[in-house]
């Protein structure tokens, strides 16, 4: 599939979404290689650029510069067929998604996994409070059309495979319809 064949009558967007260690970068990245869309991992984009502005020494990370990703992102996301993964999805215009997925995953393996990753002390703590009082899908609920918002499970290899499927389904009913 090669959404850039309809581009001027196809805008297909993604996003997903949910607290670090949920698995979205595996999922994205899956995704890209079996619909062929662009996968943009914003932490990643962020670094080549250096789209930062100062430096959180609490969580010990640079502080993302939104205004700048957002700039930096637009001619692509206009253009289409791109999905978008970050911890967080209030900072993009509304008109960029056309769905958007909150990954989710139980609080004991996210902490095996976020543990692993080397997080610990209040950075691992409030990545999985984070979890647990659902503070992405909750950001995602309000800052975009409630229909297009969906919780996918992602504790299991197995809830990855059919998190796959259903958004590979999900893209081609979009290009029938939108055909
Ligand atoms: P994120 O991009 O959300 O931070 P990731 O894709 O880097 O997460 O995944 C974190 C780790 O968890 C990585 O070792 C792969 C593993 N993982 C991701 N999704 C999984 C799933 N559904 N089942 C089992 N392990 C998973």
């Amino acid at each position: 599939m090669c959404i850039y064949i309809y581009i001027y009558i196809l805008i297909l967007i993604l996003s997903h979404t949910g607290t670090p260690g949920v698995g979205k970068t595996t999922l994205g990245k899956e995704l890209a290689q079996r619909t062929g869309l662009n996968y943009v991992n914003i932490g990643d984009l962020a670094q080549e650029g250096q789209l930062y502005d100062g430096y959180d020494e609490e969580y010990q990370c640079p502080i993302l510069d939104e205004d700048r990703v957002v700039d930096e992102l637009d001619e692509k996301m206009v253009e289409g067929g791109v999905i978008v993964d970050y911890h967080g999805c209030d900072l993009f215009p509304e008109r960029w998604f056309h769905i958007i997925f909150v990954l989710r995953t139980d609080n004991t393996q996210l902490y095996t996994r976020l543990e692993s990753r080397g997080y610990t002390g209040k950075k691992l703590q409030d990545n999985i409070q984070c979890e647990i009082f659902q503070t992405i899908y909750e950001e995602a609920m309000e800052a975009y059309s409630q229909e297009i918002v969906h919780q996918l499970p992602s504790n299991t290899p197995e809830d990855m495979e059919r998190n796959l499927e259903q958004i590979v389904q999900w893209i081609e009913q979009w290009m029938k319809d939108h055909n």
